[in-house]
């Protein structure tokens, strides 16, 4: 069966993109592959955090993603810093990168303009430890939103890199992107992707929002003038988001979609409709599993538990290739 691995960032509440593009296609995935799915609260505190916090998102990004379908008994669902070998292993990613392509990363340039005040050295080395989440797992497909292309990537050319200094010891991963909805963008900047971090609360549609403030963020849609409904992102950014997320809800073709609309009118009810109806029994399963932080904890510590086993072995085979003295 196919190993796949994918990680999220405990960081703010889930979106639609997050749904769209990467969560509904890993509850799919749980079925017919090896799946493991990790709550990076490494990577969340490269930029600070209060006391605490991490913790708290943590165990709620674990319900949502429980009440998204990932099942702890079906896939392998657990928190990072729980498998202390991803810390190990990130170490010696980033002595197998350069300096130089660490600094080509767009989400690092992206994430260093809006935390200007503190840019942690962490912040910078973050592929290494995405490299290393990837790699530990033998990991064949990285199902991921189009933003993470460029980050399997890079893991892909540190394994290279790192199998021809040392033998054959890490096997290449390759992201795999969702054809609709592998960019959802924000309701009110077209031209953005719908983001955690980007401060735009009426442009992003949070998961858990009410029924009656979904369908206002999308009737509120910005959209353009020249009134034909048409899926055309680089024209109509607006608009063929809207189709995107009509399609990715319904399982309809974007394109063809947009030969059934006359009006944007019509099209943003619609797309309010079926955004609603999708999330309905997500937020009533969330609702239930909120109520038992205990029972989240003890299946995230079975997942940590296996995910444990793969990680050491292929961090001793990793350190035994470079020739580390035995301890
Ligand atoms: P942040 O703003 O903190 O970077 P984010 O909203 O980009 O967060 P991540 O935790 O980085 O979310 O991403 C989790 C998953 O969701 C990734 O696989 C990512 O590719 C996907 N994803 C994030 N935003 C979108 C989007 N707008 N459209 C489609 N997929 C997305
Ligand atoms: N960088 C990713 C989160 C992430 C990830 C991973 C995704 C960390 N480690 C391993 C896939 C595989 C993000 O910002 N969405």
């Amino acid at each position: 069966m196919t190993r796949v691995f994918s990680g999220i960032q405990p960081t703010g509440e889930l979106h639609l993109g997050n749904y769209l593009g990467a969560i509904r296609n890993w509850a799919k995935m749980q079925h017919e592959t090896d799946a493991l799915f990790c709550v990076v609260d490494l990577h969340a505190v490269t930029v600070p955090k209060t006391p605490g916090e991490v913790g708290e998102s943590t165990l709620r990004l674990s319900q949502l993603l429980m009440a998204a379908g990932l099942d702890p008994e079906v896939c392998t669902l657990f928190v990072q810093s729980h498998v202390r070998e991803h810390t190990e292993c990130a170490w010696l990613m980033e002595c197998s990168v350069s300096f130089g392509e660490l600094s080509r990363m767009t989400q690092f340039k992206d994430k260093s303009d809006q935390h200007k005040s503190f840019i942690s050295a962490g912040l910078f080395t973050y592929p290494a430890l995405q490299a290393a989440d990837i790699l530990l797992y033998d990991t064949e497909e990285v199902p991921v939103g189009d933003d993470q292309r460029q980050h399997v990537e890079i893991t892909r050319d540190i394994a290279e890199r790192f199998n021809s200094r040392y033998g054959e010891t890490f096997v290449l991963p390759k992201a795999v992107v969702p054809k609709a909805a592998a960019r959802v963008m924000d309701m009110q900047h077209p031209d953005k992707k719908m983001s955690k971090s980007l401060d735009s609360p009426k442009g992003t549609v949070g998961l858990l929002d009410e029924p009656k403030q979904i369908a206002k963020k999308i009737k509120s849609a910005v959209t353009d003038n020249d009134g034909e409904v048409r899926f055309d992102v680089a024209e109509k950014p607006g608009v063929s988001n809207l189709l995107s997320i009509l399609g990715a809800a319904t399982d309809r073709d974007p394109e063809a979609l947009a030969d059934e609309y006359e009006q944007y009118g019509q099209l943003k009810v619609d797309t309010a409709d079926a955004v609603v109806a999708l999330l309905e029994p997500f937020q009533e399963r969330f609702r239930e599993l909120e109520a038992d932080p205990g029972e989240t904890a003890r299946l995230l510590k079975i997942g940590a538990d296996k995910a444990r086993e793969t990680a050491s072995t292929t961090v001793a085979r990793a350190k035994a290739a470079i020739g580390f003295l035995a301890d």
